[in-house]
């Protein structure tokens, strides 16, 4: 029943069932690497029955009983985290959804193709249903991220996946997104990052793609604009493409590939000048216009390098180079890499390089399913291998920040917990860091899991702290000794940039200008690192707290490193009073870690004129119904925008854990805040999802499933902590 996606024309007679059986789909957790298998078996499906957290991530019903109707802000809590809790896998932590961008999906399946590797029904079928879903209900595109209007984008790359998967060009749903592809121009006004999918596949030519020269990285390291002075994720992804393009590699032609060209332009396929189109680009995809140095550069390259003067020495020098490049960096991930858009792309350099069948291939494909997630709509991407140490992290706070660490209660999830981040701390550095231009990483935490081992400087810190907590709270194993906490403040104590502020993988290595040479029009400020608010708070909040228990070790960097976020913190201030935020929405997201971060140098309301000021904000967007609501736009435009669906429990919870971490004197806004957070408790202890919570580059948005119980947890937590004894 597979459907075998060889590149032959037999791919048109793909086999899709109407829907998978959604009782038969398991994550499995294999120590934090989370999987998802389909049990066709029926003895099989027997023996290994879905759990609580299967079917929650499903959205079937757990039969879990109604609790005690809470009167208090704590029992609130108590009956969040007893719902929360039966989510919690064996190894110790949470799984999540790490759904929103609607680009990474089609990148998987292109690699699927590109590699000839077989896509069982169940996944075409289950994929398929969340396209599907999550097609715009008004024109049936599909658009940067899940809340996204439409693009070229968006649309171009599903529909192109859907039929790869064998879905068929006359079903209606691909008519209307057909449609609303060709209103908006058709493939040829496509981003970069399109155009280069769709020229491996064959569907376009490699000259509508502007330059993505492997030669930069030939460039001597001292060289301003050196590709490994950019910011990580898009040096990885530059570094994979500009291999293909290099080669100018396609895959085979085949049936479906020719139909797909009749498919996604407006005007008939042989006539197309692609070289004329390397700059289309629709409107609403482009969100940073490419700049004068850009175009001069891409003009240039085009024109004069690539035709004149690139030889053939230099070209099988860049691509030996990268190649390297890219071994390095699957061996230094075990072949699950930084995110599933270099993933895919390894892949297909693999398979272009080493052949059907190779190891590099075969170990890539089944590393492209750790990033795989399920749900009631299907199959989707998440936007990495998982949400693991950072959800934990959060989860083991909330508790703490109730003061119920030492609660029985909570014992046996909170050791389970602690287990996991002991488990996935990042022992050593990679080897030969320096050649594939890795930061320094011993002692640290990634933001999944320590496989693909990538340390984030917040997702450290939010680590350190947790283990910190439990380990020092009466009881709990101490399972991570002295040096270990003290590798990972070494590391820690590398992340800051000059300004002061923290970055997130590493500390800024090229100047803010770079973004001069942002290519890829949907996104902006990916070109270097940048300063952020919240990685900065993560940061000094778990240096001081480290500094509380270990007085004598590097004291006086950590002070130093300390007075520097903060005077960076000041000056990030709005003038409204709020921070900006760029991996939450947003400025809500942003001005909880600010206040933080002042709060942990004792600056709180009645101090300072800083914290004052942010409370102020915050109070100002308070809603009549005591709830906060910040609509993703705000991301895009910078401008405070209030979400059209009402307030959010995730970001009213932000909210009042700022204004009770700054010590806010009224607590009536807090009261009727609390209030809403438990009136949208369901009776069992959960909350439902509402609005997406998280962003990345200012214009796309993913979500933090889990999120809606770790920050309502912790503001309940927290203010029932300051106020024991009052009732909303
Ligand atoms: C993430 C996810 C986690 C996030 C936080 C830890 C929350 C943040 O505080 C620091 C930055 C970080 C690690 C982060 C960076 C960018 C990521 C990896 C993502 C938002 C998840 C997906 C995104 C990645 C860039 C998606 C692929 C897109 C490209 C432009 C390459």
């Amino acid at each position: 029943s597979d459907v075998q996606l060889t590149n032959e024309p037999s791919l048109k007679i793909a086999k899709h069932q109407e829907q998978t059986d959604i009782s038969r789909w398991r994550c499995l957790d294999e120590k934090g690497r989370l999987t998802w298998r389909y049990l066709e078996d029926d003895d099989e499906a027997e023996k290994w029955p879905q759990s609580y957290a299967d079917k929650w991530f499903l959205g079937l019903d757990l039969g879990l009983p109604d609790l005690p109707e809470p009167t208090k802000p704590i029992d609130a809590f108590h009956n969040g985290l007893t719902f929360f809790e039966k989510l919690q896998l064996e190894s110790g932590t949470w799984g999540s959804e790490y759904g929103g961008p609607m680009f990474l999906l089609p990148g998987v399946v292109f690699a699927w193709y590109a590699t000839q590797t077989p896509i069982p029904w169940y996944k075409a079928t289950a994929i398929k249903s969340y396209l599907k879903a999550r097609a715009h209900p008004d024109d049936g595109g599909w658009g940067l991220h899940i809340e996204g209007e439409s693009t070229v984008f968006g649309t171009a790359m599903n529909y192109t996946a859907l039929r790869l998967l064998g879905v068929d060009a006359d079903e209606p749903f691909m008519v209307k997104a057909r449609g609303t592809l060709h209103k908006l121009g058709g493939a040829t006004h496509a981003p970069h990052w399109t155009k280069f999918w769709l020229s491996v596949l064959g569907v376009s030519k490699w000259e509508m793609v502007n330059p993505i020269p492997p030669e930069l990285w030939l460039l001597p390291d001292w060289v301003p604009i050196a590709p490994w002075r950019w910011w990580l994720h898009i040096r990885q992804v530059f570094m994979s493409m500009s291999y293909l393009y290099s080669k100018r590699w396609v895959c085979e032609e085949t049936e479906v590939i020719r139909e797909l060209r009749n498919e996604l332009f407006v005007q008939p396929w042989e006539s197309i000048d692609w070289f004329s189109h390397r700059n289309s680009i629709a409107d609403i995809d482009n969100f940073h216009p490419k700049s004068w140095l850009l175009n001069t550069a891409n003009w240039f390259l085009a024109n004069i390098w690539n035709p004149y003067l690139r030889t053939k020495a230099i070209a099988s020098k860049a691509e030996a180079w990268v190649s390297k490049l890219v071994d390095m960096e699957d061996a230094n991930t075990d072949y699950a890499d930084l995110a599933p858009v270099n993933a895919a792309m390894n892949t297909v350099v693999c398979y272009a390089r080493d052949g059907p069948g190779a190891y590099s291939v075969r170990r890539h494909i089944d590393r492209l399913e750790d990033a795989l997630w399920v749900k009631d709509e299907g199959m989707l991407c998440n936007g990495t291998n998982g949400v693991q140490s950072w959800d934990t992290a959060f989860a083991i706070q909330a508790v703490i920040d109730a003061d119920l660490a030492e609660d029985p209660r909570w014992r046996p999830m909170l050791t389970k917990a602690l287990e996991f981040l002991d488990d996935q701390q990042i022992r050593e550095n990679v080897a030969d860091q320096d050649i594939c231009y890795r930061q320094q990483r011993k002692g640290a935490w990634a933001f999944s899991n320590k496989y693909q081992g990538y340390a984030v400087s917040d997702c450290v810190s939010e680590a350190l702290k947790s283990v910190i907590l439990l380990q020092k709270t009466p009881g709990y194993p101490q399972l991570l000794d002295d040096q270990r906490i003290f590798d990972a403040v070494d590391t820690l104590l590398t992340y800051q940039n000059a300004t002061g502020g923290c970055a997130s993988y590493e500390p800024r290595r090229g100047s803010e200008r770079m973004e001069m040479l942002n290519a890829a029009e949907v996104f902006e400020n990916i070109m270097v690192e940048y300063d952020y608010v919240e990685c900065s708070t993560a940061v000094i909040t778990a240096l001081s707290l480290f500094n509380k228990y270990w007085p004598d070790y590097r004291t006086a960097e950590i002070k130093r490193f300390k007075d520097g976020v903060l005077a960076f913190i000041k000056r990030q201030q709005y003038p409204h009073g709020g921070w900006y935020g760029s991996w939450g929405i947003c400025f809500t997201y942003a001005t909880m870690f600010a206040l933080e971060s002042l709060e942990s140098v004792g600056e709180t309301y009645a101090t300072s004129l800083y914290a004052k000021k942010g409370c102020d904000f915050l109070i100002s967007n308070q809603r009549e119904d005591g709830g906060w609501s910040e609509s993703y736009r705000s991301c895009e435009t910078n401008v405070y925008t209030e979400h059209p669906t009402g307030s959010q429990v995730v970001m009213t919870a932000w909210a009042l854990i700022a204004l009770i971490k700054a010590d806010y004197p009224d607590m009536e806004p807090l009261k009727k805040g609390i209030k809403l957070i438990m009136d949208r408790q369901c009776a069992n202890g959960e909350w439902k999802q509402e609005a997406i919570e998280g962003v990345f580059n200012k214009s796309c948005m993913i979500l933090y499933q889990n999120y809606k119980f770790t920050f309502p947890l912790k503001a309940l937590g927290m203010f029932a902590k300051k106020y024991p004894d009052e009732r909303p």
